[in-house]
């Protein structure tokens, strides 16, 4: 077998681990709440085998699924399993990579033409009882939760027409309803987007179709109470470069972006386009509400470009990471308007979370992941994008109040979990994993769980995971009640 490239995304904290292991009774420092009772499952990319292809990305890499098990004796379990996806499957025969390039087939071992290439890398999403491990570029796998084998591909009971899901679904608190669109709907390059709904069962009811004003890196869109709103940026796919072997993604600087917004419930026919600046880039947006007047306000983490240098590179755009600009901004607009408004919110960063009960509502806290500016020493190697957040923010975008947890030197932080207390009143808490580098290839990996009114003080409890972890991208908090009532 061959070796990893010596690039960022194959070494320090994404060196390729490749083992399926479980781990009972982990050590525990400080307490517990009782509100922590379930599962944090987390999206972990981990190729099993060495690339075909030299500048491969760490985005690329085998889906694996990860749960951290607050039990409700108060002993807490970890396991990790591959998602076996029909590509894993293919490799593990073959004992070697077969396919090539992110997202081109035309890059491929021919032995494996015609086979499902998704990864299954980037969301475990809870919805109607099940668990899905999803990925933008092909259809979401169905994982047990108890078990965390794979059961396989899910297209909702084969209703499901679309050949890609989001691995950003937004489940309305009200109804229960989980929306989520597929980019790319009937094939690579495509600007044909299917716009989904399943009812609170997880039943498909709904599937529409429309055009992208072009084929662009669609990552995650938002809902309102009343509206499903579908920004587009101009990091964009060809067809004829994907025929040649070339990457799927270039940023195209100088082009438009837009967003489509059209009624929830309604047709794609009533999508309204509004054109927004050129060449800045989105991953996640933190929420979307319609105000008292009907105007609709979007918050998301802008960048001046894309954001991955993976991306950037075959694009010409020479920006060193540190040197992107960016920041938490509101982009405010009429639903039949023509024009965006944007109001700075908060400092630069990416992994946002929401209560879930404020999803597409007027909200007044979310939380995100930043860069301390007070922090000594350069920032970790590692994560999707090769340097590693250092900071929590806890932010109130209506009055702009900021708290901050910054971690010591040395130290990354993952995307957080939510999750809601019992208690009135109270905020509940975060979940998240932290990496604390103590060699030059050596990490230590905890679970840390902070009051989410309170972040930048000491965490309640700390959980040791005595395992070299790789570096997560989404995570979903399932609690004991939901897993249980999945159960019966
Ligand atoms: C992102 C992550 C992906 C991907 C495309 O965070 C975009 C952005 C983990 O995989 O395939
Ligand atoms: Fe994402």
């Amino acid at each position: 077998m061959g070796e990893f490239p010596k690039t960022v995304d194959f070494m320090f904290l994404n060196t390729p681990i490749g083992e399926e292991y479980s781990l009972k009774g982990l050590e525990v420092e400080g307490d517990i709440p009782d509100d922590i009772r379930g599962a944090f499952f987390r999206a972990v990319p981990d190729p099993a085998f060495p690339p075909l292809f030299i500048d491969d990305t760490a985005i690329s890499g085998d889906g694996m699924v990860s749960r951290l098990w607050f039990k409700e004796d108060g002993s807490v379990d970890f396991d990790i399993r591959y998602v076996q996806t029909a590509r894993h499957k293919a490799e593990i025969e073959a004992g070697k990579a077969l396919f090539g390039r992110y997202r081109n087939p035309y890059t491929d071992d021919p032995s494996v033409k015609g086979v499902d290439r998704t990864v299954s890398n980037t969301t475990p999403i809870w919805h109607g009882g099940k668990l899905l491990m999803a990925k933008e570029d092909g259809r979401a796998y169905r994982v047990d939760p108890i078990t965390l084998e794979t059961v396989g591909s899910y297209d909702f009971g084969g209703k499901l027409k679309s050949e890609t899901m989001t691995a950003h679904a937004r489940v309305d608190p009200e109804t229960g309803e989980l929306f989520f669109f597929g980019y790319e709907a009937d094939g690579l390059a495509s600007t044909k987007v299917a716009y989904c709904i399943a009812d609170k069962n997880g039943e498909l009811i709904k599937e529409q179709w429309f055009d992208a004003p072009y084929c662009g890196l669609m990552h995650d869109f938002v809902i309102t109470k009343n509206y499903a709103v579908f920004p587009v940026f101009p990091t964009t796919a060809d067809l004829a470069r994907l025929k040649d072997g070339g990457v799927h993604w270039v940023h195209e600087q100088d082009r438009e972006s837009w967003i489509g917004i059209m009624p929830r419930y309604g047709d794609v026919k009533e999508m309204h386009w509004i054109k927004g600046p050129k060449g800045v880039s989105v991953f996640h947006f933190m929420n979307c509400f319609e105000d008292d007047d009907g105007r609709i306000h979007l918050d998301q983490h802008l960048t001046e470009t894309n954001a991955f240098e993976f991306i950037r590179r075959p694009s010409g755009i020479d920006i060193p990471q540190s040197e992107i600009k960016g920041g938490l901004v509101r982009w405010s607009f009429d639903p039949k308007g023509d024009e965006i408004t944007e109001t700075p919110l908060g400092p630069p960063g990416d992994l946002c979370r929401i209560r879930d009960a404020d999803q597409g509502r007027p909200y007044t806290v979310g939380w995100y992941l930043s860069m301390d500016p007070e922090m000594k020493g350069p920032p970790m190697l590692g994560g999707p994008v090769g340097v590693a957040f250092n900071a929590l923010i806890a932010i109130n975008p209506q009055s702009g109040a900021m708290k901050m947890l910054g971690l010591p030197p040395g130290h990354a932080i993952s995307e957080p979990a939510h999750i809601v207390s019992s208690q009135a009143d109270h905020p509940g808490w975060l979940l998240f994993i932290i990496d604390r580098q103590t060699g030059e290839d050596q990490f230590e990996h905890e679970a840390w769980i902070v009051n989410a009114g309170e972040i930048q003080e000491a965490p309640v409890a700390k959980v040791k995971i005595p395992h070299r972890l790789r570096p997560q991208v989404h995570g979903w908090w399932a609690s004991q009640e939901t897993l249980d009532k999945a159960a019966a």
